[in-house]
């Protein structure tokens, strides 16, 4: 399977984060990155596909705010990553402030992401990964696998949050889309509900959106994810939250994604894109989900079942030195 990288996905180096109350170091770190290229090979740079396909899903003003955000916080005389502390909860509407604290606030809705002098060269070189997995799946590719980091299923058309900046898996499938698929399935087996994306194409008929993820009610992001979640408008129906509790070993995974394969299924798709998160892994530091590394395997051979063209982006994962292995496994799956 061809599998997409670039190097300076490794720019955003943020140092640390809020975590319970206190700052830790960030999480979601190039060390992540380096282990998956240990255990992968003949990894490709994309090309540049150019802000356009970006443009598609995420605002003009968010765009712009994420591309000068670490550039204006230095010019207000601050050290460090921009870091946001007040957010517009009530009344969120598009003011126009020019005080980077108050962007911050606007175009984010957690504190759990921080913007480096990398950010935007990363998430940016991410997205062209996504997207040149793309080009290589409708050019006739079975399966490809883009390298996502950072990852992007938490952030919106006009927010990131959840270590999220542009959501690669919606640049992904709009992509197909501008190049004439009509159906595109998107399924998040991330240990987190993918938010973003779910906002993104929550109103939408033509993009499906399932995900399996731990409860909202115990984990992250808190506030969506929950299974009356079913769209609206022309996408009333076209979004299926599949929440599960802590400790799901493989066989209650297995069921949950049954269920959402058969709603792919039944939804007639020309194209899935898999949001492929290993932070489902028992070892995984910040998610509490008991998935084995050769799990990995048979959840991916259920979803290669599927027989459609798949894109796959990574997401999440951060048991450090198991996350090659368990995404070589996962890609072991789709052979
Ligand atoms: C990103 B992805 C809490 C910090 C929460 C956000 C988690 C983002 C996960 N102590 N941090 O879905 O793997
Ligand atoms: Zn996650």
């Amino acid at each position: 399977m061809r599998t997409f990288f670039d190097p300076r996905q490794h720019d955003h180096a943020p140092a640390m984060e809020l975590h319970n109350g206190a700052y830790v170091p960030y999480a979601e770190h190039r060390g992540r990155m380096e282990n998956v290229l240990e255990a992968l090979s003949d990894i490709e740079t994309p090309r540049d596909y150019g802000l356009e396909p970006i443009r598609r899903v995420h605002r003009d003003n968010y765009l712009e705010f994420l591309e000068s955000a670490h550039k204006r916080w230095v010019e207000a005389g601050r050290t460090g990553d921009a870091h946001g502390y007040a957010w517009p909860v009530v009344g969120r509407r598009p003011l126009k402030l020019n005080r980077i604290d108050a962007d911050l606030g606007q175009f984010s809705f957690d504190a759990s992401s921080p913007i480096a002098a990398g950010t935007w060269s990363s998430a940016y070189w991410a997205a062209q990964s996504a997207l040149a997995a793309t080009e290589a799946v409708l050019g006739g590719d079975r399966s490809a696998f883009a390298l996502c980091r950072p990852p992007g299923h938490h952030c919106g058309a006009d927010y990131l949050g959840g270590y999220c900046f542009i959501n690669n898996v919606a640049v992904a499938a709009e992509a197909a889309i501008a190049a004439g698929r009509k159906r595109i399935a998107i399924l998040d087996v991330d240990y987190h509900h993918g938010n973003g994306t779910q906002d993104i194409f929550y109103d939408r008929g033509d993009v499906l959106f399932v995900s399996i993820h731990a409860y909202p009610a115990t984990d992250y992001p808190f506030f969506w994810g929950h299974s009356d979640e079913r769209g609206e408008g022309a996408g009333e129906g076209a979004t299926l939250n599949l929440p599960l509790p802590r400790g799901t070993d493989l066989a209650s995974y297995m069921a949950a994604l049954e269920t959402g394969l058969a709603a792919i299924r039944a939804f007639g798709a020309d194209m899935l894109c898999v949001s492929f998160g290993a932070d489902t892994f028992a070892g995984d530091p910040i998610s509490q989900f008991a998935l084995q590394t050769a799990d990995y395997t048979p959840i991916a051979r259920s979803i290669a079942a599927l027989d459609l063209p798949t894109v796959i982006v990574m997401e999440g994962g951060y048991a450090v030195d198991a996350l090659g292995a368990n995404v070589a496994a996962f890609l072991a799956g789709f052979g």
